[in-house]
Protein backbone atom coordinates (compact mmCIF):
# COMPACT_ATOMS: atom_id res chain seq x y z
CA UNK A 1 0.00 0.00 0.00
CA UNK A 2 2.43 2.35 1.03
CA UNK A 3 4.58 1.41 -2.15
CA UNK A 4 1.51 2.51 -4.18
CA UNK A 5 0.74 6.06 -2.32
CA UNK A 6 4.73 6.90 -3.27
CA UNK A 7 4.44 6.34 -6.72
CA UNK A 8 1.48 8.55 -6.59
CA UNK A 9 3.38 11.26 -4.85
CA UNK A 10 6.05 10.99 -7.13
CA UNK A 11 3.98 11.08 -10.24
CA UNK A 12 3.06 14.79 -8.96
CA UNK A 13 6.73 15.57 -8.16
CA UNK A 14 8.78 14.76 -11.23
CA UNK A 15 5.48 16.42 -13.69
CA UNK A 16 6.49 19.21 -11.19
CA UNK A 17 2.69 19.48 -10.39
CA UNK A 18 3.43 19.74 -7.10
CA UNK A 19 6.20 22.57 -5.67
CA UNK A 20 8.71 20.20 -3.55
CA UNK A 21 8.54 17.08 -2.55
CA UNK A 22 9.47 18.55 1.13
CA UNK A 23 6.85 19.03 3.82
CA UNK A 24 6.72 14.79 3.96
CA UNK A 25 5.85 13.87 7.14
CA UNK A 26 8.78 11.50 8.26
CA UNK A 27 6.92 8.56 7.49
CA UNK A 28 6.49 9.40 4.18
CA UNK A 29 10.17 10.25 3.47
CA UNK A 30 11.67 8.35 0.50
CA UNK A 31 14.52 6.22 2.24
CA UNK A 32 18.11 6.90 0.86
CA UNK A 33 20.52 4.54 -0.24
CA UNK A 34 23.84 4.64 0.51
CA UNK A 35 25.58 1.96 -2.02
CA UNK A 36 28.86 1.14 -0.82
CA UNK A 37 31.02 -1.01 -3.01
CA UNK A 38 35.05 -2.46 -2.63
CA UNK A 39 36.56 -4.25 -5.23
CA UNK A 40 37.81 -8.24 -5.10
CA UNK A 41 36.20 -7.96 -1.34
CA UNK A 42 36.33 -11.83 -0.50
CA UNK A 43 33.25 -13.02 1.74
CA UNK A 44 35.88 -14.79 3.37
CA UNK A 45 37.66 -11.54 4.33
CA UNK A 46 34.40 -10.45 6.16
CA UNK A 47 34.16 -11.70 9.63
CA UNK A 48 30.08 -11.17 9.76
CA UNK A 49 30.30 -14.65 7.39
CA UNK A 50 32.18 -16.60 9.80
CA UNK A 51 35.79 -17.78 8.07
CA UNK A 52 37.86 -16.29 10.71
CA UNK A 53 40.42 -14.76 8.97
CA UNK A 54 39.82 -11.15 9.70
CA UNK A 55 37.65 -8.77 11.34
CA UNK A 56 35.58 -6.32 9.79
CA UNK A 57 33.28 -4.71 12.85
CA UNK A 58 32.06 -2.06 10.44
CA UNK A 59 30.99 -4.31 7.72
CA UNK A 60 29.31 -6.18 10.31
CA UNK A 61 27.65 -3.98 11.80
CA UNK A 62 25.30 -3.66 9.18
CA UNK A 63 25.02 -7.39 9.06
CA UNK A 64 23.87 -7.25 12.68
CA UNK A 65 21.49 -4.40 12.46
CA UNK A 66 20.54 -5.41 8.89
CA UNK A 67 20.48 -8.92 6.79
CA UNK A 68 23.05 -10.37 5.56
CA UNK A 69 23.14 -12.79 2.29
CA UNK A 70 24.51 -16.21 2.11
CA UNK A 71 23.80 -17.06 -1.19
CA UNK A 72 25.16 -13.81 -3.48
CA UNK A 73 26.44 -14.01 -6.59
CA UNK A 74 27.31 -11.79 -9.93
CA UNK A 75 26.52 -12.83 -13.17
CA UNK A 76 29.70 -12.18 -14.65
CA UNK A 77 32.42 -12.11 -12.18
CA UNK A 78 34.75 -9.19 -13.42
CA UNK A 79 34.73 -5.16 -12.58
CA UNK A 80 33.48 -3.33 -15.16
CA UNK A 81 30.91 -5.63 -16.70
CA UNK A 82 29.72 -6.13 -13.22
CA UNK A 83 29.52 -2.72 -12.08
CA UNK A 84 27.53 -2.36 -15.37
CA UNK A 85 25.11 -5.05 -14.63
CA UNK A 86 24.60 -3.03 -10.99
CA UNK A 87 23.63 0.14 -13.04
CA UNK A 88 21.54 -1.24 -15.61
CA UNK A 89 19.66 -4.22 -14.23
CA UNK A 90 20.68 -6.13 -17.48
CA UNK A 91 22.85 -8.73 -18.80
CA UNK A 92 26.66 -8.39 -19.63
CA UNK A 93 25.38 -9.30 -23.68
CA UNK A 94 22.38 -7.15 -23.22
CA UNK A 95 24.33 -4.01 -21.75
CA UNK A 96 27.17 -4.02 -24.00
CA UNK A 97 29.77 -4.12 -21.70
CA UNK A 98 31.41 -8.20 -21.54
CA UNK A 99 34.64 -7.64 -20.58
CA UNK A 100 37.58 -5.33 -19.01
CA UNK A 101 38.30 -3.84 -22.31
CA UNK A 102 35.61 -1.99 -24.59
CA UNK A 103 33.89 1.20 -23.63
CA UNK A 104 30.55 1.46 -21.62
CA UNK A 105 27.39 2.80 -22.93
CA UNK A 106 26.13 5.78 -20.08
CA UNK A 107 23.49 6.74 -22.91
CA UNK A 108 21.13 3.57 -22.01
CA UNK A 109 19.08 3.49 -18.81
CA UNK A 110 20.51 2.93 -15.51
CA UNK A 111 19.20 3.34 -12.14
CA UNK A 112 20.60 6.21 -10.55
CA UNK A 113 19.17 8.27 -13.45
CA UNK A 114 15.75 6.98 -13.19
CA UNK A 115 15.87 8.01 -9.06
CA UNK A 116 17.93 11.10 -10.10
CA UNK A 117 14.37 11.66 -12.59
CA UNK A 118 12.31 11.38 -9.36
CA UNK A 119 13.96 13.65 -7.13
CA UNK A 120 16.84 12.07 -5.88
CA UNK A 121 20.16 13.83 -5.38
CA UNK A 122 22.62 11.39 -6.73
CA UNK A 123 26.77 10.61 -6.41
CA UNK A 124 29.21 8.42 -7.39
CA UNK A 125 32.34 8.62 -5.08
CA UNK A 126 35.10 6.25 -5.89
CA UNK A 127 36.04 3.51 -8.55
CA UNK A 128 33.56 3.35 -11.18
CA UNK A 129 36.01 1.28 -13.73
CA UNK A 130 33.47 2.35 -16.74
CA UNK A 131 35.22 4.76 -19.30
CA UNK A 132 33.24 8.11 -20.53
CA UNK A 133 31.70 10.69 -18.42
CA UNK A 134 29.14 9.04 -15.71
CA UNK A 135 25.53 10.12 -16.36
CA UNK A 136 22.64 10.12 -14.14
CA UNK A 137 24.85 11.88 -11.47
CA UNK A 138 24.56 15.35 -9.46
CA UNK A 139 27.98 14.97 -8.47
CA UNK A 140 30.75 12.66 -9.83
CA UNK A 141 34.54 12.41 -7.77
CA UNK A 142 35.56 9.32 -9.43
CA UNK A 143 39.18 7.66 -9.93
CA UNK A 144 40.23 7.03 -13.50
CA UNK A 145 40.17 3.52 -14.66
CA UNK A 146 41.62 1.37 -12.37
CA UNK A 147 43.00 4.36 -10.18
CA UNK A 148 45.74 4.22 -8.18
CA UNK A 149 46.50 3.94 -3.70
CA UNK A 150 48.60 6.40 -3.10
CA UNK A 151 48.30 10.24 -3.85
CA UNK A 152 45.79 9.30 -6.35
CA UNK A 153 44.28 11.22 -9.44
CA UNK A 154 40.23 11.94 -8.97
CA UNK A 155 38.23 13.46 -11.73
CA UNK A 156 35.95 15.61 -9.79
CA UNK A 157 32.64 16.52 -12.11
CA UNK A 158 35.29 15.66 -14.97
CA UNK A 159 38.27 17.86 -13.96
CA UNK A 160 41.37 15.78 -13.09
CA UNK A 161 43.81 16.57 -9.86
CA UNK A 162 45.86 14.73 -7.50
CA UNK A 163 45.09 14.58 -4.01
CA UNK A 164 47.68 13.41 -1.38
CA UNK A 165 46.92 10.43 0.76
CA UNK A 166 45.71 7.33 0.71
CA UNK A 167 42.75 6.40 -1.64
CA UNK A 168 40.69 4.23 0.57
CA UNK A 169 40.97 6.84 3.05
CA UNK A 170 40.47 9.95 0.60
CA UNK A 171 37.37 7.99 -1.00
CA UNK A 172 35.71 7.90 2.34
CA UNK A 173 36.55 11.69 3.05
CA UNK A 174 35.16 12.32 -0.58
CA UNK A 175 31.71 10.70 0.43
CA UNK A 176 31.58 12.34 3.87
CA UNK A 177 31.94 15.96 2.36
CA UNK A 178 29.70 15.20 0.03
CA UNK A 179 26.75 14.02 2.55
CA UNK A 180 27.55 17.01 4.67
CA UNK A 181 27.96 19.75 2.53
CA UNK A 182 27.39 18.80 -1.03
CA UNK A 183 24.29 17.55 -1.25
CA UNK A 184 21.03 19.20 -1.36
CA UNK A 185 19.63 18.31 1.91
CA UNK A 186 16.27 18.93 0.95
CA UNK A 187 15.91 15.77 -1.40
CA UNK A 188 16.62 11.93 -0.60
CA UNK A 189 19.71 11.00 -2.00
CA UNK A 190 21.48 8.22 -3.22
CA UNK A 191 25.51 7.50 -3.13
CA UNK A 192 27.24 5.32 -4.58
CA UNK A 193 30.33 4.63 -2.64
CA UNK A 194 32.95 2.52 -4.55
CA UNK A 195 36.15 1.67 -2.97
CA UNK A 196 39.20 0.81 -5.24
CA UNK A 197 40.59 -1.88 -2.57
CA UNK A 198 41.66 -4.64 -2.12
CA UNK A 199 42.30 -4.58 -5.82
CA UNK A 200 45.28 -6.38 -6.78
CA UNK A 201 48.19 -5.27 -5.72
CA UNK A 202 47.60 -4.81 -2.42
CA UNK A 203 49.26 -1.60 -1.21
CA UNK A 204 48.26 -0.88 2.80
CA UNK A 205 47.29 1.94 4.19
CA UNK A 206 50.71 3.67 6.20
CA UNK A 207 49.38 2.95 9.36
CA UNK A 208 48.64 -0.62 8.68
CA UNK A 209 51.82 -1.79 6.83
CA UNK A 210 52.70 -3.62 10.02
CA UNK A 211 49.21 -5.03 10.43
CA UNK A 212 49.14 -9.16 10.34
CA UNK A 213 52.48 -9.36 10.26
CA UNK A 214 52.53 -11.54 13.70
CA UNK A 215 50.09 -14.29 12.17
CA UNK A 216 50.02 -16.80 10.32
CA UNK A 217 46.91 -17.67 8.25
CA UNK A 218 45.30 -20.86 7.93
CA UNK A 219 46.00 -22.08 4.42
CA UNK A 220 42.46 -23.49 2.75
CA UNK A 221 42.09 -26.85 2.14
CA UNK A 222 42.39 -27.45 -1.27
CA UNK A 223 45.17 -24.67 -1.70
CA UNK A 224 47.69 -27.37 -3.23
CA UNK A 225 44.78 -28.44 -5.77
CA UNK A 226 46.02 -30.36 -8.98
CA UNK A 227 42.61 -29.45 -10.96
CA UNK A 228 42.34 -33.06 -11.91
CA UNK A 229 38.81 -33.93 -13.31
CA UNK A 230 37.88 -30.93 -14.48
CA UNK A 231 38.85 -30.32 -18.09
CA UNK A 232 41.38 -28.03 -18.94
CA UNK A 233 40.03 -24.42 -17.84
CA UNK A 234 40.76 -25.13 -14.57
CA UNK A 235 44.56 -26.48 -16.00
CA UNK A 236 45.15 -23.80 -18.24
CA UNK A 237 43.94 -21.19 -15.94
CA UNK A 238 46.89 -18.04 -15.11
CA UNK A 239 45.76 -17.69 -11.69
CA UNK A 240 48.04 -19.46 -9.56
CA UNK A 241 49.52 -17.53 -6.56
CA UNK A 242 52.94 -19.18 -7.02
CA UNK A 243 53.56 -19.01 -10.44
CA UNK A 244 51.75 -15.87 -11.37
CA UNK A 245 52.66 -13.63 -8.75
CA UNK A 246 55.42 -11.30 -9.24
CA UNK A 247 57.97 -10.69 -7.61
CA UNK A 248 58.00 -6.68 -8.08
CA UNK A 249 54.51 -6.19 -8.76
CA UNK A 250 52.99 -8.39 -6.12
CA UNK A 251 55.21 -9.37 -3.55
CA UNK A 252 57.21 -6.04 -3.15
CA UNK A 253 60.74 -7.13 -3.53
CA UNK A 254 62.92 -4.32 -5.63
CA UNK A 255 64.96 -7.42 -6.62
CA UNK A 256 64.20 -10.79 -7.60
CA UNK A 257 65.08 -12.57 -4.60
CA UNK A 258 66.51 -15.78 -6.75
CA UNK A 259 68.43 -13.91 -9.48
CA UNK A 260 69.12 -10.83 -7.64
CA UNK A 261 67.45 -8.96 -10.85
CA UNK A 262 65.56 -5.88 -10.68
CA UNK A 263 62.04 -6.47 -10.76
CA UNK A 264 58.85 -4.56 -12.31
CA UNK A 265 58.45 -2.86 -8.61
CA UNK A 266 55.15 -1.51 -7.64
CA UNK A 267 54.62 1.90 -9.69
CA UNK A 268 53.03 3.40 -7.14
CA UNK A 269 56.02 3.75 -5.37
CA UNK A 270 56.93 6.50 -7.82
CA UNK A 271 53.76 9.02 -6.31
CA UNK A 272 54.85 8.10 -3.14
CA UNK A 273 56.78 10.90 -1.16
CA UNK A 274 59.88 10.63 0.79
CA UNK A 275 57.99 9.89 4.33
CA UNK A 276 55.87 6.96 2.19
CA UNK A 277 58.74 5.28 1.07
CA UNK A 278 60.98 5.62 4.52
CA UNK A 279 57.02 3.73 5.75
CA UNK A 280 57.50 1.53 3.28
CA UNK A 281 61.26 0.62 3.20
CA UNK A 282 60.61 -0.16 7.28
CA UNK A 283 58.04 -2.53 6.33
CA UNK A 284 59.30 -4.38 3.66
CA UNK A 285 62.74 -4.00 3.51
CA UNK A 286 63.68 -6.14 7.18
CA UNK A 287 61.04 -8.65 6.44
CA UNK A 288 62.09 -9.42 2.26
CA UNK A 289 66.06 -9.70 4.11
CA UNK A 290 64.43 -12.11 6.24
CA UNK A 291 62.83 -14.30 3.05
CA UNK A 292 66.35 -13.86 1.29
CA UNK A 293 68.15 -16.11 4.29
CA UNK A 294 66.84 -18.65 4.28
CA UNK A 295 65.12 -18.56 -0.01
CA UNK A 296 62.60 -21.24 0.80
CA UNK A 297 61.60 -23.53 -2.16
CA UNK A 298 58.60 -26.21 -3.38
CA UNK A 299 55.54 -26.02 -1.14
CA UNK A 300 57.37 -23.72 1.72
CA UNK A 301 57.86 -20.91 -1.14
CA UNK A 302 54.00 -21.51 -1.71
CA UNK A 303 53.16 -21.01 1.52
CA UNK A 304 54.98 -17.54 2.08
CA UNK A 305 53.63 -16.03 -0.95
CA UNK A 306 50.16 -16.79 0.19
CA UNK A 307 51.11 -15.18 3.68
CA UNK A 308 52.57 -12.41 1.98
CA UNK A 309 49.64 -11.82 -0.41
CA UNK A 310 46.86 -12.70 2.93
CA UNK A 311 48.22 -10.13 4.97
CA UNK A 312 48.62 -7.44 2.27
CA UNK A 313 45.28 -8.03 1.15
CA UNK A 314 43.69 -8.23 4.54
CA UNK A 315 45.47 -4.80 5.34
CA UNK A 316 43.78 -3.06 2.56
CA UNK A 317 40.34 -4.00 3.77
CA UNK A 318 40.69 -2.51 7.22
CA UNK A 319 40.89 0.72 5.57
CA UNK A 320 37.59 -0.19 3.68
CA UNK A 321 36.44 -1.01 7.00
CA UNK A 322 37.07 1.76 9.08
CA UNK A 323 35.70 4.31 6.30
CA UNK A 324 32.20 1.66 6.47
CA UNK A 325 32.45 2.96 10.27
CA UNK A 326 33.00 6.20 9.34
CA UNK A 327 29.52 6.31 7.38
CA UNK A 328 27.43 5.00 9.53
CA UNK A 329 28.63 7.49 12.25
CA UNK A 330 27.76 10.28 10.19
CA UNK A 331 24.19 8.71 9.70
CA UNK A 332 23.94 8.20 13.04
CA UNK A 333 25.37 11.40 14.51
CA UNK A 334 22.89 13.18 12.17
CA UNK A 335 19.43 11.42 12.52
CA UNK A 336 19.66 9.56 9.37
CA UNK A 337 20.21 5.43 10.52
CA UNK A 338 16.53 5.05 10.54
CA UNK A 339 15.89 6.31 6.86
CA UNK A 340 18.96 5.48 5.30
CA UNK A 341 19.31 1.91 3.50
CA UNK A 342 23.02 1.05 3.52
CA UNK A 343 24.15 -1.67 1.72
CA UNK A 344 27.61 -3.08 1.39
CA UNK A 345 28.91 -5.44 -1.24
CA UNK A 346 31.93 -5.92 -3.71
CA UNK A 347 31.61 -6.49 -7.47
CA UNK A 348 32.94 -9.67 -7.45
CA UNK A 349 34.29 -12.22 -5.37
CA UNK A 350 38.16 -13.28 -5.00
CA UNK A 351 40.02 -16.71 -4.14
CA UNK A 352 42.23 -16.34 -1.33
CA UNK A 353 44.31 -19.52 -1.84
CA UNK A 354 41.32 -22.12 -2.55
CA UNK A 355 42.26 -23.88 -5.64
CA UNK A 356 45.67 -22.15 -4.86
CA UNK A 357 44.22 -18.94 -6.86
CA UNK A 358 43.96 -15.41 -6.20
CA UNK A 359 41.61 -13.59 -9.08
CA UNK A 360 37.96 -14.17 -10.12
CA UNK A 361 36.36 -14.81 -13.17
CA UNK A 362 35.21 -18.65 -12.86
CA UNK A 363 32.37 -19.56 -11.88
CA UNK A 364 33.61 -21.47 -9.01
CA UNK A 365 32.25 -20.60 -5.69
CA UNK A 366 34.71 -18.32 -3.92
CA UNK A 367 34.18 -15.52 -7.47
CA UNK A 368 31.59 -16.35 -8.17
CA UNK A 369 29.72 -15.32 -4.80
CA UNK A 370 30.15 -11.90 -3.52
CA UNK A 371 29.89 -10.36 -0.33
CA UNK A 372 26.29 -8.41 0.71
CA UNK A 373 24.82 -7.06 3.75
CA UNK A 374 22.08 -4.69 3.75
CA UNK A 375 20.45 -2.38 6.61
CA UNK A 376 17.07 -0.26 6.64
CA UNK A 377 15.70 -0.19 10.51
CA UNK A 378 12.29 0.31 8.86
CA UNK A 379 11.69 -2.42 7.03
CA UNK A 380 14.31 -4.92 7.72
CA UNK A 381 14.84 -6.31 11.27
CA UNK A 382 18.12 -7.06 12.44
CA UNK A 383 19.89 -10.51 12.15
CA UNK A 384 18.03 -11.86 9.14
CA UNK A 385 19.89 -13.84 6.91
CA UNK A 386 18.75 -14.66 2.99
CA UNK A 387 19.51 -17.95 1.89
CA UNK A 388 17.67 -17.18 -1.73
CA UNK A 389 19.93 -16.88 -4.57
CA UNK A 390 20.65 -13.42 -6.16
CA UNK A 391 22.60 -11.70 -7.82
CA UNK A 392 23.88 -8.04 -8.50
CA UNK A 393 21.27 -7.87 -11.66
CA UNK A 394 18.69 -7.37 -8.82
CA UNK A 395 20.30 -4.29 -6.77
CA UNK A 396 19.12 -1.79 -9.60
CA UNK A 397 15.22 -2.98 -9.51
CA UNK A 398 15.49 -3.43 -5.87
CA UNK A 399 16.68 0.48 -5.05
CA UNK A 400 13.83 1.54 -7.41
CA UNK A 401 11.36 -0.24 -5.93
CA UNK A 402 12.75 1.04 -2.62
CA UNK A 403 12.14 4.21 -3.99
CA UNK A 404 9.00 3.84 -5.00
CA UNK A 405 10.10 3.75 -9.06
CA UNK A 406 8.89 1.60 -11.25
CA UNK A 407 11.95 -0.67 -12.78
CA UNK A 408 11.61 -0.44 -16.83
CA UNK A 409 10.77 -3.40 -17.96
CA UNK A 410 13.57 -3.80 -19.72
CA UNK A 411 15.48 -4.79 -16.20
CA UNK A 412 16.49 -8.99 -15.74
CA UNK A 413 16.44 -8.50 -12.06
CA UNK A 414 14.04 -8.50 -9.50
CA UNK A 415 13.70 -6.48 -6.57
CA UNK A 416 14.66 -8.80 -2.88
CA UNK A 417 12.55 -6.13 -1.17
CA UNK A 418 10.39 -8.68 0.04
CA UNK A 419 12.53 -11.62 1.31
CA UNK A 420 14.22 -8.92 2.98
CA UNK A 421 11.15 -7.63 5.03
CA UNK A 422 10.36 -11.49 5.90
CA UNK A 423 7.19 -11.68 3.79
CA UNK A 424 6.29 -14.83 1.98
CA UNK A 425 7.49 -14.67 -2.10
CA UNK A 426 8.26 -16.98 -4.45
CA UNK A 427 11.55 -16.57 -5.40
CA UNK A 428 13.77 -18.49 -8.48
CA UNK A 429 15.37 -21.45 -7.92
CA UNK A 430 18.66 -21.48 -10.57
CA UNK A 431 20.33 -18.29 -11.56
CA UNK A 432 22.45 -18.00 -14.35
CA UNK A 433 25.98 -16.85 -15.30
CA UNK A 434 28.15 -15.92 -18.54
CA UNK A 435 32.13 -14.90 -18.49
CA UNK A 436 33.71 -13.50 -21.40
CA UNK A 437 37.32 -12.38 -21.15
CA UNK A 438 39.20 -14.73 -23.10
CA UNK A 439 41.78 -14.23 -25.06
CA UNK A 440 42.43 -12.41 -21.82
CA UNK A 441 44.83 -11.49 -18.92
CA UNK A 442 44.98 -14.79 -16.08
CA UNK A 443 43.25 -17.07 -19.38
CA UNK A 444 39.99 -17.82 -18.18
CA UNK A 445 38.14 -19.40 -20.82
CA UNK A 446 34.54 -18.26 -21.54
CA UNK A 447 31.79 -20.10 -20.15
CA UNK A 448 28.37 -19.98 -18.76
CA UNK A 449 26.58 -22.25 -16.81
CA UNK A 450 23.48 -22.39 -14.10
CA UNK A 451 23.67 -23.18 -10.46
CA UNK A 452 20.82 -24.62 -8.56
CA UNK A 453 20.11 -24.87 -4.62
CA UNK A 454 22.44 -27.57 -4.94
CA UNK A 455 24.18 -28.08 -7.90
CA UNK A 456 26.16 -26.33 -11.10
CA UNK A 457 26.22 -27.09 -14.73
CA UNK A 458 29.14 -25.05 -16.68
CA UNK A 459 29.65 -25.05 -20.12
CA UNK A 460 33.35 -24.02 -21.50
CA UNK A 461 32.65 -23.12 -25.27
CA UNK A 462 35.24 -21.55 -26.43
CA UNK A 463 37.39 -24.39 -26.63
CA UNK A 464 37.77 -26.76 -29.63
CA UNK A 465 39.71 -29.77 -27.69
CA UNK A 466 37.66 -30.37 -24.95
CA UNK A 467 34.35 -28.35 -25.15
CA UNK A 468 32.74 -29.72 -22.53
CA UNK A 469 34.84 -29.37 -19.24
CA UNK A 470 32.49 -29.91 -16.93
CA UNK A 471 33.31 -31.58 -13.58
CA UNK A 472 34.13 -35.51 -13.65
CA UNK A 473 30.34 -36.28 -12.69
CA UNK A 474 28.95 -34.84 -16.02
CA UNK A 475 29.55 -38.27 -17.44
CA UNK A 476 28.71 -40.06 -14.38
CA UNK A 477 25.43 -42.23 -14.95
CA UNK A 478 24.46 -41.36 -11.58
CA UNK A 479 24.06 -37.85 -12.45
CA UNK A 480 22.00 -38.56 -15.55
CA UNK A 481 18.84 -36.82 -14.16
CA UNK A 482 20.17 -34.18 -12.44
CA UNK A 483 22.65 -33.44 -15.39
CA UNK A 484 19.36 -33.40 -17.77
CA UNK A 485 17.46 -31.38 -15.36
CA UNK A 486 20.37 -28.91 -15.20
CA UNK A 487 20.61 -28.77 -19.16
CA UNK A 488 16.91 -28.07 -19.33
CA UNK A 489 17.30 -25.02 -16.49
CA UNK A 490 20.30 -23.91 -17.88
CA UNK A 491 18.54 -23.72 -21.29
CA UNK A 492 15.15 -21.93 -19.95
CA UNK A 493 17.11 -19.30 -18.23
CA UNK A 494 19.05 -18.27 -21.67
CA UNK A 495 15.65 -17.61 -23.04
CA UNK A 496 14.67 -16.11 -20.16
CA UNK A 497 17.60 -13.86 -20.38
CA UNK A 498 17.46 -13.51 -24.21
CA UNK A 499 21.53 -14.97 -24.61
CA UNK A 500 21.39 -17.39 -27.15
CA UNK A 501 24.11 -19.18 -29.35
CA UNK A 502 24.13 -15.75 -31.98
CA UNK A 503 24.56 -13.14 -29.66
CA UNK A 504 27.63 -15.50 -27.64
CA UNK A 505 29.12 -15.71 -31.21
CA UNK A 506 28.93 -12.10 -31.79
CA UNK A 507 31.06 -11.50 -28.47
CA UNK A 508 33.91 -14.00 -30.12
CA UNK A 509 37.11 -12.50 -31.20
CA UNK A 510 37.35 -13.56 -34.88
CA UNK A 511 39.86 -16.36 -35.55
CA UNK A 512 42.80 -15.03 -37.93
CA UNK A 513 44.20 -18.97 -38.66
CA UNK A 514 40.48 -19.75 -39.63
C1 LIG B 1 44.34 -5.84 -13.33
C2 LIG B 1 45.07 -6.93 -12.54
C3 LIG B 1 44.48 -8.29 -12.77
C4 LIG B 1 42.99 -8.26 -12.61
C5 LIG B 1 42.41 -7.20 -13.52
C6 LIG B 1 40.93 -7.09 -13.49
N1 LIG B 1 46.45 -6.95 -12.91
O1 LIG B 1 44.62 -5.95 -14.68
O2 LIG B 1 45.08 -9.21 -11.89
O3 LIG B 1 42.43 -9.50 -12.92
O4 LIG B 1 42.94 -5.95 -13.12
O5 LIG B 1 40.48 -6.77 -12.21
S1 LIG B 1 47.48 -5.83 -12.33
O6 LIG B 1 48.79 -6.27 -12.77
O7 LIG B 1 47.11 -4.55 -12.89
O8 LIG B 1 47.38 -5.81 -10.89
S2 LIG B 1 39.13 -6.04 -12.11
O9 LIG B 1 38.69 -6.11 -10.71
O10 LIG B 1 39.34 -4.67 -12.52
O11 LIG B 1 38.22 -6.75 -12.99
CA1 LIG C 1 36.96 -6.30 -9.20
Amino acid sequence: MTNIKMLASLGLCSAGLIPACHGQTPEQKRPNIIFIMSDDHAYQAISAYGCGLNSTPNIDRIAKEGAIFTRAFVTNSICAPSRAVMLTGIYSHLNGKIDNKGGFNWDQMIFPKLLQQNGYQTALIGKIHLDGIPQGFDYSNVLPGQGQYYNPDFIENGIRKRYPGYVTTLTTQFALEWLDKKRDKSKPFCLLYHQKAPHRNWLPEEKYLNLYEDRDFPFPDNFFDDYSGRGTAAHTQKMGIVKEMMWGHDMKFENDPYTGEPTNFVPDINRMDEQQKKAWRAAYNARNEEFIKTKPTGRDLAKWKYQRYIRDYLKCIQSVDDGVGEVLDYLDKNGLTDNTIVIYTSDQGFYLGEHGWFDKRFMYEESFRTPLVIRYPKEIKPGTVITQMVQNLDYAPTFLNYAGVKAPKKMQGESFRLLLSGESMKWRDAIYYHYYEFPGEHFVKRHYGVRTERYKLIHYYYDEKDPHEMKSVYDDPAYAEIKADLTKKLNKLRVKYKDTDEVTRSFLPVKKDK
